[in-house]
């Protein structure tokens, strides 16, 4: 059924056409029309049962329940907030399908002040038929004709055009300006845009237009546009009801209660599509035959059933199918009837309320069905005006049932007993028709009498509603595209990482070599990996990393027993004399001992020393410099096992025979190569980074022999020092690496580590904030704190279940207040810095295992990488995103990454076990 039919039909058409003989008797006709009249009664047990299963069917599609499908879809419309009154600027609205077949164009202008406002200006546009049920691309050409044709006759300096698109059919949106038309309703059917992101269409059709460059930053629904457009005093409106030629109503869902959407907080605008509301028995029994008569000729049978029984294109229609029936049974126009009666679409909305019109209503019915070529009597009339007013209460009645239905649920969902809400009404039904807002507010108040509801009617039809939206899109647009820029250095492409991965490569020969670089390649003396056969107990320390650990390692055949204690170093102890540390070492050790039944033992000792340091033997390394925040005084060119064992010998409190100095990475290799032999490369990705692998010896300059291989620890943490990661480095790694104790210095580390990640996402946030894009430009105190925003927090945020919920945890409890549009800011944040750390550091691991490929002259290698680190453990993303980058720079090796699962204090001791053998054998 179109609306488009002509409503005065052709001179031919006109003629009436009456039956010859047999009219009913007078009581059989009026038995017919109560019969008729019966059918459009609805009970309110009726009321409240629709009004039931219609909250039933909304509660299932917000949870996401799909068996039974329910017939309301509940679609979020990424409003997440009603207005604040502060958007200002001039916005474009171009209106589709609200009013059936016309489509308006306005220029609406907000002062971001209540007191003034400016009256849009607007023109409408009637769509062709053709155009309605032709192809979609010619429909979105005419849309973009017609904004043209409004721009040359409103024209504006305002090159910058922002466009609301208040498209009103149910449409899938993930986004405020990413919307897919589900399918069409109202007489539309355009092929080609079902399934279509709408807004999408509209920018090509702009461009084939190619007039003017109007950018859509936003699809509206015309619910949507309504409730954002009204308010009443101060209080927002928070429902949206649209009765035109369609139906439907949104409101404000707690968006925890939005399964599809991952969000916990705050309450976001949700479109029902009631339209399609169907349940057999609760709507079955209030179907007249005329509904299913209208339904079967309609462009849509089956669909829209809610719809068709209260939308404006259909009131007409059903009135017009009763008149007929009505006429046919010889109870109105004498049993006449007309071309134009028969004909679908003759009686419009228009007609149906004027002929409602309590003092003009009579003259109106006659004149109209003159016009549809019938003579009727005055009976006639007030027959016709008794079954308009038939289908329109039912249809005032069932939008009420409905609206009590949403209002029910907002009770629920905000656990209120009573309920105050203002509710905007939009549309020509609620316009034109005189007592279709009166009964609707009628049943209303008798079906959730606990509910105080103010009607409010919208003025505009939602276009300031729209613009209001169109304005924070827009906002947000900028927001995001400010965001963007700020992130796009941390994005690095194939070719940056190929060129880092070569600079390392380059930067791994010449230290290897003894020449200038930021890799000092340092020679560990550990030359193989275990052999399964090491023996004995040991003792272990970890230093260096998140925690200090001392270690009783038990290696006998085929088991390693590890039993361990963590100790704090506070950073006094840190940051204090070199004496303090070691003196706090050897305490914690005793301690270790005395807890463990240890004490009078002197074990062999293996030392995990996570810091730079040049080794001229296994028991000997010389600190190069501190790292990780660590500055105790006295022990940079040092030998730190001298360091120990002074200490030791200042306590005389124990006996310990320190065998070996290792760093973390290679404890790590030496920790997992127990259990996989291919294992030849360390990986540690904690509170600092670093890797080691087995070089083969020739290429070790500063090491006695040709033959064999060493462990080489890289000390990569340093790569860049020589400003050859510049291109890559932001301002706000500069920012970091200038607020730490070593300026200049590891500025690979800076740019990878625990110890760092999170100070690079507080600096891009303050950026953020300082330029209005976060946190309304708020910048607590809290966020100014150094450290603050800890890198375990991208874990957590980055964790793909809740993860905006986690943001706002964080967050708030820093103090700061923040949008769903901040959280997920945060979260690109956060995902942008973690990513480049995961990819410099898998562009590392590439390089060293074509090291290793090229040292073999392999065409493929295998190897393993032993990795520890709490950022590597801990992150959901960084230990993939290493992989890939691997795969990706080093297609000709398979790299198998191992987990420690004991720390390098296990490999600390393998390697002083394998020392001791080696001693043993050199002695036997
Ligand atoms: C655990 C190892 C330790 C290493 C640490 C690094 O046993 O040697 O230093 O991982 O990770 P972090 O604790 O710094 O995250
Ligand atoms: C559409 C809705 C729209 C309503 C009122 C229905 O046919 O599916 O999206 O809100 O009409 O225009
Ligand atoms: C140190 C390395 C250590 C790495 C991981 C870096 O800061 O210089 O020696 O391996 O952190 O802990």
């Amino acid at each position: 059924m179109d609306t488009t039919g002509p409503i005065g039909s052709q001179p031919g058409e006109r003629a009436s056409s009456c039956p010859q003989e047999g009219m009913p008797r007078p009581s059989d006709s009026s038995d017919l029309v109560q019969e008729c009249l019966q059918q459009f009664k609805v009970t309110t047990t009726q009321l409240r049962q629709i009004q039931a299963t219609l909250l039933c069917s909304m509660e299932q599609a917000l949870k996401g329940h799909d068996s039974p499908a329910p017939s309301v879809r509940m679609l979020p419309t990424y409003v997440g907030s009603t207005p604040h009154g502060t958007e200002q600027g001039d916005f474009l609205v171009l209106e589709l399908g609200a009013t059936g077949a016309s489509l308006r164009v306005l220029w609406v202008t907000l002062t971001g002040t209540k007191e003034c406002s400016v009256e849009p200006k607007s023109q409408e546009f009637a769509i062709p038929r053709e155009v309605m049920l032709g192809a979609g691309r010619q429909l979105f050409d005419f849309a973009a004709r017609c904004l043209s044709e409004f721009l040359d006759a409103h024209p504006t300096e305002n090159q910058d055009l922002k466009l609301g698109f208040n498209f009103s059919f149910p449409c899938h949106q993930t986004g405020l300006d990413r919307s897919t038309l589900i399918s069409w309703t109202k007489g539309f059917r355009c092929s080609g845009v079902e399934g279509q992101d709408v807004v999408q269409l509209l920018r090509e059709a702009i461009q084939r237009q190619g007039t003017y460059s109007i950018d859509v930053v936003a699809m509206v629904n015309d619910t949507v546009g309504t409730m954002m457009g009204c308010e009443l005093g101060t209080r927002p409106c928070e429902v949206g009801l649209i009765a035109d030629t369609g139906t439907n109503a949104c409101y404000m869902e707690e968006a925890r209660h939005v399964r599809a959407l991952d969000e916990d907080r705050g309450r976001t605008c949700v479109s029902i599509e009631w339209g399609s509301f169907y349940d057999a028995e609760a709507l079955g029994p209030v179907l007249s035959t005329f509904d299913h008569a209208l339904d079967h000729d309609s462009l849509t049978p089956g669909a829209q059933r809610f719809e068709k029984m209260i939308g404006g294109l259909y009131l007409g229609e059903l009135v017009r199918l009763v008149l007929v029936h009505l006429a046919q049974h010889g109870v109105l126009f004498g049993g006449c009837t007309s071309p134009a009666l028969l004909s679908q679409g003759s009686i419009l909305l228009e007609h149906v309320a004027e002929i409602e019109d309590p003092t003009t209503g009579t003259a109106h019915a006659h004149a109209i069905l003159q016009d549809l070529g019938l003579s009727p009597q005055a009976s006639d009339a007030e027959l016709v005006k008794h079954v308009c007013a038939a289908v329109c209460t039912r249809a005032a009645q069932l939008c009420a049932a409905a609206l009590a239905a949403v209002l029910s649920r907002l009770q629920h969902s905000r656990e209120q007993q009573t309920l105050q809400v203002a509710v905007a009404t939009g549309g020509r039904v609620f316009e034109r028709h005189p007592r279709f807002r009166h009964t609707l507010k009628e049943m209303v108040m008798l079906l959730v009498p606990e509910c105080d509801v103010s009607f409010i009617p919208s003025v505009d039809g939602g276009g300031r509603g729209v613009a209001m939206v169109t304005a924070v899109a827009a906002r947000l647009a900028a927001h995001k595209h400010i965001l963007e820029e700020t992130l796009a250095p941390f994005q690095l492409d194939f070719e940056q990482l190929t060129v880092v991965q070569a600079q390392m490569r380059e930067a791994m020969v010449r230290g290897l070599r003894g020449e200038a670089s930021s890799l000092r390649m340092l020679p560990t003396y550990v030359r193989a990996t275990p052999d399964g056969s090491e023996r004995g107990d040991f003792l272990a320390l970890d230093l260096g990393g998140t925690n200090f650990r001392v270690l009783l390692v038990r290696v006998a055949e085929g088991s390693v027993q590890i039993t361990n204690q963590v100790y704090s170093i506070p950073e006094s102890v840190t940051q204090g004399s070199g004496q303090q540390l070691f003196d706090h070492i050897v305490d914690c050790i005793v301690d270790f001992q005395q807890r463990h039944g240890l004490s009078g033992q002197s074990l062999p000792l293996g030392f995990t020393f996570s810091f730079p340091c040049k080794q001229l033997g296994l028991d000997q390394g010389i600190l190069l410099n501190w790292t990780k925040g660590f500055n105790a005084s006295d022990c940079e060119g040092q030998d730190v096992v001298y360091l120990l064992r002074e200490a030791i010998r200042r306590k005389q409190a124990v006996e310990l025979n320190v065998v070996a100095i290792v760093n973390d990475t290679v404890g790590t290799m030496m920790s997992c190569g127990y259990d996989d032999p291919r294992c030849e490369m360390g990986l540690i990705v904690g509170t600092g980074t670093n890797a080691c692998y087995m070089e083969e010896l020739r290429n070790v300059a500063g090491v006695a022999g040709d033959s064999g291989r060493m462990c080489i620890n890289m000390e990569w943490g340093a790569f860049g020092d020589d400003g050859s990661l510049g291109l890559l480095s932001t301002c706000f790694d500069a920012s970091v690496d200038q607020a730490s104790i070593n300026p200049g210095k590891q500025r690979f580390e800076k740019m990878i580590s625990g110890m760092y990640l999170g100070e690079i996402v507080r600096h891009i946030l303050l950026h953020l904030t300082s330029l209005g894009v976060l946190f309304r430009g708020q910048k607590t105190q809290c966020l100014q704190t150094r450290d603050i925003f800890k890198t375990k927090f991208l874990s957590v945020i980055e964790s793909d279940s809740l993860a905006l919920r986690q943001v706002r945890a964080i967050l708030e409890d820093l103090g700061l207040t923040l949008t769903s549009d901040d959280a997920l800011m945060v979260l690109e944040v956060c995902q942008a810095v973690s990513r480049r750390a995961a990819q410099l550091c898998g562009a590392g691991v590439a390089a060293v295992v074509e090291k290793i490929r090229e040292n073999r002259g392999l065409q493929e290698l295998s190897v393993s990488v032993g990795v520890d680190g709490t950022l590597y453990k801990l992150h959901p993303h960084f230990s993939r995103l290493v992989s890939a980058t691997v795969r990706k720079l080093a297609p000709h090796c398979t790299v198998t990454f191992l987990q420690s699962e004991d720390g390098s204090g296990k490999g600390a001791a393998l390697v002083t076990a394998v020392a001791c053998r080696l001693v043993q054998r050199a002695r036997d």
